[in-house]
This record gives C-alpha cells, sequence and structure tokens, in this order.
C-alpha cells in the first residue's frame, strides 16, 4: 500500500483517539464537577505508526489487507488510574456505554503477563463520521494504574533497545520491579480507603450544611427573626465544633421546627 494510502486508512483512527480521549477527559471532569473522586487519573492515546503496523502484521503473519481486522490496537487509548480498585469502575463505565461496544476482554491484572506486564485490555468498536459517512472500528483501551504504567513504559524502552534480545538478568530486574509494583498498588489500596471515607465525611456534612442553611433561610421568611438569629448563632457553634454527629442532630431538630411553620402556615 502506497504512505498516502496508510494515511487515508489512518484518519478516522485518528478521529476515534482523538474523540475518545475528549469524552474519557469529560468522565474525570463530571466526576469532579460532582465533588466525586474520579477513578479516571488521565488519559492519552495514539494511532500505531505505519511501521509498527508492518512490524506487527509481519511478526504475526497478517496479510496487509487484514491489518484492519486482524489487529486491534490500531486506534490505542490508555487511561491511569491512582488505584488497583478504580480500574474495575473505568470497566464497568465503558460496558455501560452506548457509544461503543465491548468485543474483547484481557485482564492481564488477576494474571500477568510472564514478562510481568500488567494491564486491562478492553478492544471495543467505536464509530466516528467523516465526510465519507459513519466508519465503525476497532479501538484499544489500556487500562492501568500509574505504577503499571511507569513499570509499562520501562519495560518498552528496554524492549526497543535490546529489540527482542532482553539479556536474562535484566528480565530477573524487571520481574522482581513487576512484583514490587504489585506490592506498592496494594499498599496504596489502604490510603484508597482512607481518601475514601474522607470523602464521604466530607460530602455528608456538605449536605447536612446544606440542609440546615436552607432551613434557617426560609425561617427568616416566617418566624420571629430573633429566634432565628439564636438558631443560626446556635447552629455557627455546632459547625466550629466539626461534630457531624451533633450537626446531623441539629439538622433534625431543625426540620421539625421547619415542619412546624409550615403547618401553622396551612392552617
Ligand atoms: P506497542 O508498541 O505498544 O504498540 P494478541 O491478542 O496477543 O493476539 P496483541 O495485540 O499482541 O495480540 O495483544 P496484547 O498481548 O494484549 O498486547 C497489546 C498491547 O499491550 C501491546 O501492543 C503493548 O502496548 C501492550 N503490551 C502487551 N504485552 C506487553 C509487555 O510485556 N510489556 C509492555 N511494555 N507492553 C505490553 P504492541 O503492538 O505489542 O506494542
Amino acid at each position: 500500500m502506497e504512505l498516502q494510502l496508510w494515511r487515508t486508512m489512518l484518519e478516522p483512527y485518528s478521529l476515534a483517539v482523538d474523540e475518545l480521549i475528549v469524552k474519557f477527559n469529560h468522565i474525570k471532569n463530571e466526576f469532579e464537577y460532582l465533588d466525586q473522586y474520579s477513578p479516571i487519573e488521565s488519559v492519552n492515546g495514539r494511532v500505531k505508526r505505519i511501521s509498527s503496523i508492518l512490524e506487527k502484521a509481519q511478526r504475526k503473519n497478517i496479510d496487509l489487507d487484514d491489518v484492519e481486522t486482524k489487529i486491534d490496537d490500531i486506534a490505542g487509548l490508555r487511561i491511569m488510574c491512582r488505584f488497583v480498585e478504580d480500574i474495575d469502575r473505568v470497566v464497568e463505565i465503558i460496558r455501560k456505554r452506548s457509544d461503543m461496544k465491548v468485543l474483547k476482554e484481557k485482564d492481564y491484572i488477576t494474571k500477568s503477563k510472564v514478562s510481568g506486564y500488567q494491564s486491562y485490555h478492553i478492544i471495543a468498536e467505536y464509530t466516528v463520521q467523516s465526510l465519507k459517512g459513519p466508519k465503525t472500528l476497532k479501538v484499544e483501551i489500556q487500562i492501568r494504574t500509574l505504577a503499571m504504567n511507569f513499570w509499562a513504559t520501562v519495560e518498552h524502552s528496554l524492549q526497543y533497545k535490546y529489540k527482542g534480545n532482553m539479556p536474562e538478568h535484566v528480565k530477573d530486574k524487571l520481574l522482581k520491579s513487576a512484583k514490587a509494583i504489585v506490592t506498592l498498588d496494594n499498599e496504596m489500596s489502604v490510603v484508597r480507603k482512607e481518601i475514601m471515607d474522607a470523602q464521604n465525611y466530607y460530602q455528608l456534612k456538605t449536605e447536612i450544611v446544606s440542609d440546615i442553611l436552607t432551613n434557617i433561610e426560609n425561617l427568616y421568611k416566617v418566624a420571629n427573626k430573633r429566634e432565628v438569629m439564636k438558631i443560626q448563632d446556635e447552629f455557627l457553634s455546632i459547625y466550629e465544633t466539626d461534630d457531624l454527629e451533633r450537626m446531623s442532630h441539629f439538622c433534625k431538630e431543625l426540620d421539625i421546627v421547619a415542619e412546624s411553620y409550615r403547618a401553622q402556615r396551612i392552617q
């Protein structure tokens, strides 16, 4: 195939990568707008270089006419997560989407590759639109922790350096460091639990405070101002203690006060 034909063939793949980067970044932003922890830390992507496609086709004995059907990672996305648990959440999000259809999943985390490589791969079908009409193509989405990504990046450059003849002592070192990555990710999972607990606490507190403030605001419209100011002062002194249980109790009491005013107005 001529160079120009390759470029034309790869154009929709480039569009797919660009679109999917935007979409996954948007998911991250949605979590952030909601003040929630995002399982996606960062996203990047690439279209496989022509030389890499040719090399892979040769290595796997794939006819050049079949590269689009037989090479799954012409369009490649990589999603980095902070913690191993986040990977499952990202996989779930992808499975539920209606703009991509999961064709295959490869779990190199439960069972890492012999090299020590760890990552979760999803091969999905995705449709792009161009002047020529719609085109459905395959994309490979690699989902991994930051630590797994660090290992894979280093190992990939060593593979490139040794061109398939990696010395045994280097392979050994890489296997050892892959084990260290597993340990690191496990230890980081403990930290994740603490982050989640802190986030849940913060969210609950935000909801309680917002309920209290709404009630106080409404009371100003119907109750005696001096009484509402007293309630407000009481709330501020509880708020300063940062005692969630007291705040929750105060919130319930205030609900009752607000309800009694509502009932009085209806009569
Ligand atoms: P590059 O240079 O990243 O594009 P298969 O399903 O086995 O028939 P394939 O596509 O080889 O076909 O599947 P696999 O094994 O899931 O590998 C897909 C991609 O995962 C690779 O693409 C790499 O990006 C990555 N990968 C797989 N194994 C390793 C590994 O041991 N080390 C590193 N660093 N990355 C790995 P390419 O085309 O091989 O490479």
